[in-house]
């Protein structure tokens, strides 16, 4: 079908299940006909943003890229959507501002860092508390919430499903698709 291009911007901590969701958006709009293109760590910061770790200068030059990135598929026509914690509320307004108005839906995965720290599904918090990963997000580097973010997910309360679903409903009523 045709849709309105815009960018899903995910942000959430590390484990939060943003990946996860984003796939599950793409899987249902997928299915309703809709041609949609993920950027997440696998595609990016293997391959474009590979010269970049996680201090907080690189994290902004991280979530810059990407943004540009992210505009370019955007002029293209997709429906785009980028699954990277982007933990600074200026660098998310920075991309926020690069993109037209409209196309640009910040997407909150709310997990709250207790239940990522229990999930772990990469064992990270646990070399994070023991001091093997640096400058860890919700440890000991910051992670700055959306204040107000166009979709707030509640992942605690609801399924992957659920929570794609809520997302695809934010689209259908914004007459994106
Ligand atoms: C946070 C880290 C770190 C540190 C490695 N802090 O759960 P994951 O593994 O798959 O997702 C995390 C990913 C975060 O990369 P992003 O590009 O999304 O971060 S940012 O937007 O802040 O630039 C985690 C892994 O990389 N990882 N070290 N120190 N996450």
């Amino acid at each position: 079908g045709i849709s309105r291009s815009a960018v899903l911007w995910f942000t959430g901590l590390s484990g939060s299940g943003k990946s996860t969701i984003a796939n599950a958006v793409e899987q249902l709009l997928f299915a309703k006909g809709y041609h949609s293109y993920l950027l997440d760590g696998d595609n990016v910061r293997h391959g474009l943003n590979r010269d970049l770790n996680f201090s907080d200068d690189d994290r902004i030059e991280n979530i810059r890229r990407i943004g540009e990135v992210s505009k370019l598929f955007v002029d293209s026509g997709l429906i785009v959507l980028t699954a990277f914690i982007s933990p600074f509320q200026q660098d998310r307004a920075l991309v926020r501002a690069l993109h037209q108005e409209g196309e640009f839906v910040e997407v909150f995965i709310d997990t709250p860092l207790a239940l990522c720290e229990q999930r772990d599904p990469k064992g990270l918090y646990k070399k994070a508390r023991a001091g093997e990963i640096k400058h860890f997000t919700g440890i000991d580097s910051a992670y700055e919430a959306p204040v107000n973010p166009e979709i707030h997910v509640d992942t605690a309360s609801q399924s992957i499903v659920e929570c794609a679903e809520q997302i695809v409903a934010y689209l259908e009523q914004h007459h994106y698709i």
